[in-house]
C-alpha cells in the first residue's frame, strides 16, 4: 500500500477558506502569495483611492455556484452547499456565509448575484421569489458586519428549460409574463438591499434559426419588456442604473444585444436611450470581434457607459472562457478610456470570472481574485500615467486642430452646401497633404506606462 493519505480537506462551514487573515497590500516585492502586490485600496491616485476608482465586485455565480463541469465531465470542485447534507435553504445560507467570508478576506466593496445563484427554485414562482427574499434578508444581516454592498442584482432568465426559446422574446406570452414576474422580484430585492445598478443580460434573447423566428415581433417584445423594467424602477424609486449586457452569441446562435452599438440602436428604437446604459464584458467584446476598449469608447461616445464585467477570453478557443483578468495591457487601455470618460459613477468592475476546472481548492478562488485585482490595479496605475502625462491626448487634439479654423467650423455647422465646398476646392486648387497617424510612436507611449 502506498503511504499516501487523502488530502486534508477544509470543509467546515464557518471556515470555507483555510485562512481568516484579510489579504493586505504588501507591495510588488512581496513573495507572499496571499497579499496584494499592486492593489492598495487606500492609495490615492488622481484624487480618488484605488478602491473608489475600481469599485471591485465579486460575482456569486462563478465563485459560489460553479463546480467545474465541462461538456465531457461533471463537477470537479467540492462545495459543501452543493454536495453536503441539509435542506436547499440551509445550503443557500451556508453558501452566503462562505461568500461573505470571501468578500471580507478580499476587502471588496461590492458583490453581484442572480436570483437563482442565491436561493433554490421552488415548486412555484411565488415560492422561488420568497426564497430569494429570505436570502436577501440574510444578506442584509450579514451586510451589517461586512463592508460589501450590492453592485447589481439580476434575474436568471436562461438556465431553466422554460426559457429555451427566450424569455422576453419567447413566442409564448406566458414565458414573457413569467420572466416579468421574476425580474420584478429581483429588482425589488436589489432596491431593498441598496443595490447601485440592475443588470439585464439577454441570455437567450436571440434565435437559433431564422426559419422559426419572427424577428420584428421578438424585438418589439424585448422593447416592451425593457420599458416595463424602467417603469417599475421609477415606480419603486430605485435610483440605480438599469444596464444591458451585450453579447453576440453563446448560448444562442445570434443574440439581439450583439454589441454596444447594436444595443444603442435598440434603445433608440424603443425610446430607452436615456434610461438604460451598458455593462460591457471583456470576453463578450472579444466574441463580437471588437477590442474591449472599442466597446468602452463606443459607449462613452453614445453616452451609455455604465459598468464592466472583467475577465479574459482564451484567444484561440472562440468561446466565452471567463478567465480571471491577466492581461495588463488590455486592462490598461480599458481603464484609460473609462477614466477619460469620467470613470465609474454607479458602475464598477465585476469579476465575471471563473476558475479553471482543475483549480479545485477553495483557496484558488482567493488566488484568482488577488490576481485579478492586482492586474486591474496595475492597469489603473498605467492608465493614470497615460492621462497625467497627456501626450496621447495632446496628439489626438493636435491631429484635429484644422477643425478649429472658422471655415472648417462653418463647414461642419452646415454653413456650406456640397456645391459651395466643391466650388471652393476647385477654385483654390485645394490639395491636402497626408499627415502621419504615428501609430507606432503612440504605442510606444502606451508601453512606457505599463
Ligand atoms: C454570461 C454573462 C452573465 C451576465 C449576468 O456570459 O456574462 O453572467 O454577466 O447574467
Ligand atoms: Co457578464
Amino acid at each position: 500500500m502506498l503511504a499516501i493519505s487523502n488530502n486534508e480537506r477544509n470543509k467546515t462551514m464557518s471556515n470555507f477558506f483555510n485562512t481568516s487573515t484579510p489579504i493586505k497590500y504588501e507591495g510588488k516585492d512581496s513573495t507572499n502569495p496571499l497579499s496584494f502586490k499592486y492593489y492598495d485600496a487606500t492609495q490615492k491616485i488622481m484624487g480618488k483611492t484605488m478602491e473608489e476608482h475600481l469599485r471591485f465586485a465579486v460575482c456569486y455565480w462563478h465563485s459560489f455556484c460553479w463546480d467545474g463541469p465541462d461538456p465531457f465531465g461533471g463537477a470537479t470542485m467540492d462545495r459543501p452547499w452543493i454536495v453536503g447534507s441539509g435542506s436547499a435553504m440551509e445550503h443557500a445560507k451556508l453558501k452566503a456565509d462562505s461568500a461573505f467570508e470571501m468578500y471580507d478576506l478580499l476587502g471588496v466593496p461590492f458583490f453581484t448575484f442572480h436570483d437563482r445563484d442565491i436561493a433554490p427554485e421552488g415548486e412555484t414562482l411565488a415560492e422561488s421569489n420568497r426564497n430569494v427574499q429570505e436570502i436577501a434578508d440574510y444578506f442584509a444581516e450579514k451586510m451589517q458586519s461586512s463592508k460589501a454592498r450590492v453592485l447589481w442584482g439580476t434575474a436568471n432568465l436562461f438556465s431553466n428549460r422554460r426559457f429555451m426559446s427566450g424569455a422576453a422574446t419567447n413566442p409564448d406570452p406566458l414565458v414573457f409574463a413569467y420572466a416579468a414576474a421574476q425580474v420584478k422580484n429581483v429588482l425589488d430585492v436589489t432596491h431593498k438591499l441598496g443595490g447601485e445598478n440592475y443588470v439585464l443580460w439577454g441570455g437567450r434573447e436571440g434565435y437559433e434559426t431564422l426559419l422559426n423566428t419572427d424577428m420584428k415581433r421578438e424585438l418589439d417584445q424585448l422593447g416592451r419588456f425593457m420599458n416595463m423594467v424602467v417603469e417599475h424602477k421609477h415606480k419603486i424609486g430605485f435610483k440605480g442604473t438599469i444596464l444591458i449586457e451585450p453579447k453576440p452569441q453563446e448560448p444562442t446562435k445570434h443574440q439581439y444585444d450583439f454589441d454596444v452599438a447594436t444595443v444603442f440602436g435598440f434603445l433608440k428604437n424603443y425610446g430607452l436611450e436615456n434610461e438604460i446604459k451598458v455593462n460591457i464584458e471583456v470576453g463578450h467584446a472579444v466574441l463580437a470581434g471588437h477590442s474591449f476598449e472599442h466597446e468602452i469608447e463606443t459607449a462613452n461616445t453614445l453616452g451609455i457607459f455604465g459598468s464592466i464585467d472583467a475577465n479574459r477570453n482564451d484567444y484561440q478557443s472562440g468561446w466565452d472562457t471567463d478567465q480571471f483578468p491577466n492581461n495588463v495591457p488590455e486592462m490598461s487601455l480599458a481603464l484609460y478610456y473609462i477614466l477619460k470618460g469620467g470613470g465609474f459613477s454607479t458602475g464598477g468592475l465585476n469579476f465575471d470570472s471563473k476558475l479553471r476546472r482543475q483549480s479545485s481548492d477553495p483557496m484558488d478562488l482567493i488566488h484568482g481574485h488577488i490576481g485579478g485585482m492586482d492586474v486591474c490595479a496595475r492597469a489603473l496605475i498605467a492608465a493614470t500615467k497615460m492621462l497625467e502625462d497627456g501626450a496621447l491626448e495632446k496628439f489626438v487634439t493636435d491631429r484635429y486642430d484644422g477643425w478649429n479654423h472658422p471655415d472648417a467650423k462653418k463647414m461642419l455647422a452646415g454653413g456650406y452646401s456640397l456645391e459651395d465646398i466643391a466650388n471652393w476646392v476647385e477654385a483654390d486648387n485645394v490639395n491636402p497633404s497626408p499627415q502621419s497617424g504615428r501609430q507606432e510612436y503612440l504605442e510606444n507611449l502606451v508601453n512606457r506606462t505599463i
